[in-house]
């Protein structure tokens, strides 16, 4: 029984040795593996010291070993403690400090014979040296569990604030560290009798076991907690946390930001009320749910999200707004619309938005406003990019689509229709007067010269126009107005002619 008892302590102590040294080459990769490396030195030695205890020949060198355990066993503590600083997030204890008590107790076991304040009696067990425990050992057993217990309390406060992935990682941690725990435990106040067996040491190798496979198992050796907190504090988007009242109970460093745009005077916001901080704009959205878009002072553009936190029982504990700063978003957003609704080459509208934009006036002629449409044709074209190129030919139709936008009012619309054919739309005109402000756009043309790298270029155009009769459809609109601008051209080019109803164009 005792050869295995100290088979189990050699044992336990060397593969405690090992998994210490293991542990200690990988400290430059996390701030855990030091004072773990400590738990697991502190284990063997007191392993070895034990087993050494046992197979000492005579009573006098047993005793000196049976002392020798203890320091191992500050070690295990300060380890431990030093341990649970780091992962629940703590700065790691000053290594004087953690030092005082072991030193204390060195030098207390070390003067034991002299003074009995540790043991007050010794004498041989059946496995190793049995004592009568004496004020200096309570001391240092309370010592040690005061402070396993801060330490686990912290872990445990880790544990509840990281994050959900997180939580294993500190429950396999507890896990581990329980079996030594209880085993110590047993000895200290349940083994009255004090036949001398401690396997608490053995027991560590329990803890060496969960926490190697809690590590290989992919649970991150790091068990630096990561908190919902610095997870919202790291958020671009402003988290804002309001009582039941509107007061503020928390807000994120994007939040501040944000604040201090919207009231420059503010100063810091907590326990304020949202009405003392934002204009009633953004009070009155606050109260409610859902989502909102919000400008700002100077253009910027807010996406407000507003959600409820309710209790168990259903009675409100709060507000959640999260504000994200959508300037730049709803910019593209606007760039993308108007990109789909113009030409590429020229940037008057195409013929899609000319389709959409004569849909909807169509319903509006249809209750008896005018409507009328120009149909504007290039004469020649095809000759101007045959003697100056394709690129040339690009230009003039850049240059007239500026002319004629220059020339149009706010409300008209000027589209391209096709290659070198542009419409122009005239909500409230009829046709006469369209053709008459056609002519003038004709003339103005025909009177400007386009500069190109290659010379100086004259072009002239050719139109249809056309007013939407009753009942009449967009389609029977175009058609007119591209029958007339037909004509026009075999008349001559350069002129303007209106459509009439009945189809046929009239001169203008
Ligand atoms: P008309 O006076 O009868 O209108 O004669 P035209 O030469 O202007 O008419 P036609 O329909 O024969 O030729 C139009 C030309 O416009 C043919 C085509 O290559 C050219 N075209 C169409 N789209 C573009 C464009 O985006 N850029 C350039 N440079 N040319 C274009
Ligand atoms: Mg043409």
């Amino acid at each position: 029984m005792r050869t295995a008892i100290v088979a189990l302590y050699a044992g336990a102590g060397l593969i405690a040795l090992v998994y210490a040294a293991l542990t200690y080459r990988r400290r430059s990769g996390t701030p855990l593996a030091l004072p773990l490396s400590l738990v697991m030195a502190g284990a063997a030695g007191w392993s070895l010291t034990s087993a050494c205890a046992l197979v000492a020949p005579t009573f006098g060198p047993a005793l000196g070993f049976h002392y020798a355990i203890f320091p191992g066993v500050a070690m295990v503590v300060a380890g431990f403690f030093w341990h649970t600083m780091v992962a629940s997030g703590h700065r790691p204890p000053r290594p004087a400090l953690i030092l005082i008590e072991p030193l204390l107790l060195v030098a207390v076991i070390a003067t034991d014979p002299w003074h009995h304040t540790f043991y007050r009696k010794v004498e041989a067990g059946s496995f190793g040296v049995v004592a009568q425990p004496g004020p200096g050992y309570w001391v240092h057993v309370l010592y040690g569990y005061v402070l396993m217990a801060v330490g686990t309390v912290l872990v445990i406060r880790a544990m509840r604030r990281a994050v959900r992935g997180q939580r294993r990682t500190y429950r396999w941690f507890l896990v581990g560290a329980i079996a030594p725990t209880a085993g110590n435990l047993v000895t200290v106040f349940l083994d009255v009798d004090m036949r001398g067996l401690d396997l608490t040491p053995v027991l560590f190798l329990v803890t060496g076991v969960v926490w190697w496979w809690s590590d290989r198992s992919g649970v991150t050796s790091e068990r630096v907690p990561v908190t919902y907190a610095q997870v919202i504090s790291a958020l671009s988007d402003a988290v804002m946390v309001l009582d039941p009242h509107g007061r503020f109970l928390d807000v994120n460093p994007a939040a501040t930001k944000l604040l201090a745009a919207v009231n420059p005077a503010g100063g810091a916001v907590i326990g304020k009320r949202w009405q003392e901080v934002a204009d009633p704009h953004f009070t009155a959205m606050v109260a409610d749910t859902g989502q909102t878009t919000i400008s700002g002072p100077s253009g910027e553009v807010y996406d407000f999200r507003v959600v409820k936190i309710e209790a168990a029982d259903g009675s409100s504990t709060g507000t959640v707004v999260v504000a994200r700063d959508i300037t730049e978003l709803e910019r593209l957003r606007a760039e993308l619309t108007e990109q789909a609704v113009r030409d590429g080459l020229t940037g008057v509208y195409n013929r899609r938005q000319l389709d959409a934009v004569l849909e909807a006036q169509a319903h509006a002629a249809a209750e008896g406003h005018p409507l009328s449409i120009v149909m504007i044709d290039v004469d020649h074209f095809k000759a101007v990019n045959d003697r100056y190129g394709h690129a040339i030919g690009d230009q003039v139709l850049v240059h007239l689509a500026r002319q004629l936008t220059g020339s149009v009012r706010e409300c008209d619309m000027v589209a391209r229709y096709g290659g070198e054919e542009f419409v122009v739309v005239l909500p409230g005109v009829p046709a006469q007067a369209a053709a008459e402000r056609a002519d003038l756009w004709r003339r103005q043309c025909a009177a400007t010269s386009v500069e190109t790298p290659l010379g100086t270029l004259h072009v002239t155009f050719s139109a249809g126009v056309a007013q939407l009769t009753a009942g009449g459809s967009p389609d029977d609109l175009l058609r007119l107005a591209d029958e007339a601008l037909y004509r026009a051209k075999r008349a001559g080019r350069n002129q303007i002619l209106v459509a009439e109803p009945t189809s046929t164009s009239q001169h203008w």
